[in-house]
């Protein structure tokens, strides 16, 4: 430790550290005095003064993290960028302190994951980051941000029914089902394809999809094929027309 100046009956130490010397230590003064004839006063018994010589941490930065939007189902991923005006040598430690459940950050790169599902569609989420360095004392900065999750809507799922058989001018009815895995549950209506379905099939009930058909001994030739389910299988040459779902 080298003395820069001094002045005055109240002493003022302005000192510097070599390079030898550490931050972060205890350091103790002592005043000597020496006449002009060199005489020296005996060492004191105390320090005069003592101080603790440190670094000034300064916090770290975030860059803003903007908000963002993502698909249900998907893997949200965003990068939380930091600097730190102390440089380099200081560990930098990423935690969530608000977020939706399972997302996750890595505390040391600051990488933030969620895995949507169907249940976070239209959904706006509140992430809030907290980043801490381990100067003295440890500094932190936040940072929050929204995410909003949108709706994908899943087409519906149509259950194939097993094979029905028809005697030629009876009537069948039969009732389609199907299953959609959007939340919230949405309803289902059921069209019947005309273009290819035997003639004479018509849906009788929209909503429960129940289709309703005579057959006629002067069937159309095979094969017929319904947009839902609805397809025909020729007769044979020996046996009354058979139908299949
Ligand atoms: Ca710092
Ligand atoms: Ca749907
Ligand atoms: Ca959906």
């Amino acid at each position: 430790m080298r003395v820069l100046s001094r002045s005055g009956c109240n002493i003022h130490w302005k000192v510097a550290l070599s390079s030898r010397e550490r931050w972060a230590t205890n350091y103790a003064f002592y005043s000597i005095a020496t006449d002009y004839a060199g005489n020296r006063e005996a060492a004191p018994g105390t320090p005069d003064a003592q101080t603790h010589v440190s670094l000034t941490n300064r916090p770290p930065v975030i860059t803003p993290i903007p908000n963002q939007c993502t698909n249900e189902g998907s893997l949200f991923r965003t990068q939380v960028v930091v600097t730190d005006p102390d440089g380099p040598s200081q560990t930098l430690t990423f935690r969530l302190t608000a977020g939706p459940s399972g997302a996750a950050i890595d505390p040391q790169t600051g990488l933030i994951t969620w895995q949507t599902g169907e249940a976070h569609g239209d959904s706006l989420n509140l992430f809030t980051v907290v980043v801490t360095d381990n100067g003295t004392p440890p500094l932190s900065a936040f940072a929050s941000f929204w995410v909003t999750v949108k709706d994908v809507n899943l087409p519906p799922i149509l259950m194939v029914p097993q094979p029905l058989v028809v005697n030629v001018g009876d009537t069948l009815v039969f009732t389609n089902q199907a299953v959609d895995l959007d939340i919230p549950k949405q309803s289902l209506m059921f069209v019947l394809d005309t273009n290819h379905s035997p003639a004479g099939a018509r849906m009788t009930d929209s909503a429960r999809g129940i289709v309703r058909w005579t057959a006629r001994r002067r069937t159309p030739r095979p094969p017929y094929r319904s947009g839902l389910l609805f397809a025909i299988m020729g007769r044979h040459r020996s046996a009354p027309p058979r139908m299949f779902l």
